[in-house]
């Protein structure tokens, strides 16, 4: 069974994890205390040179980071991930959305608040607010005129970008600004394999 190298606060790894509940996939978690920088250490950056959770590691000790990269393996071959060349662009062009615009601004300034940063570095965290902002309503912008993220169904697109805009408010983002971000996330939410975290880590 592969393994995925995780932490429990880590929306990055909640993408694969989202992903397997709805392949049907089984994954063996383990956990990595990023505060006691496990994912720092030696044995972890012949893993993931970044030093970052999530890490796949396959049967054959092969290793895989980065969450997207994870999820459109993972993903191939399925329904929630299109064959043709186009389609499958449109689903990708969200991807590298969240991963420019999403995760660094709504990602930092969780971390900030969960941490108590956000009171040390209010500069850091107003800037991260305030791109976080343009972001969402970018995202606002698309979902008021389309139920999912590409191709009018639920595809990984929906699982990468649920996985900060669902933390958006831990943050410290309004979200009454962005309603049809809000109800999209309720149609991701309602599907039957959703999960809100398979760790029971809300925030
Ligand atoms: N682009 C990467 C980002 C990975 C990332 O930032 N991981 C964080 C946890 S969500 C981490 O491992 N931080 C620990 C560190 O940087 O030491 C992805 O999408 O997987």
């Amino acid at each position: 069974m592969p393994i995925l190298y995780d932490n429990p606060v880590s929306r990055n790894g909640y993408k694969a994890r989202l992903l397997a509940s709805h392949l049907g996939l089984s994954l063996q978690v383990v956990s990595k205390d990023l505060r006691a920088g496990e994912s720092r250490q030696a044995d972890f950056l012949a893993k993931n040179a970044a030093g970052k959770v999530p890490v796949l590691e396959l049967e054959d000790g092969t290793c895989l980071p980065e969450s997207n990269a994870i999820v459109l393996f993972l993903a191939e071959g399925s329904a929630l991930l299109p064959v043709d060349t186009l389609e499958r662009a449109q689903v990708l062009r969200w991807m590298f959305f969240e991963q420019s615009q999403l995760l660094p601004n709504i990602g930092l300034a969780r971390m900030l608040k969960l941490t108590g940063r956000d009171a040390q570095r209010p500069d850091v965290y107003a800037q991260r607010i305030e791109a976080g902002q343009d972001a969402l309503a970018a995202l606002d912008r698309h979902l008021a005129g389309n139920d999912w993220a590409a191709l009018g169904r639920f595809t990984v697109a929906d699982i990468v970008l649920y996985a900060y805009a669902s933390v958006a408010e831990v943050a410290g983002f309004d979200m009454a600004a962005y309603p049809a971000v809000v109800a999209w996330r309720r149609r991701v939410e309602a599907l039957p394999a959703h999960i809100a975290s398979d760790w029971g880590f809300a925030a």
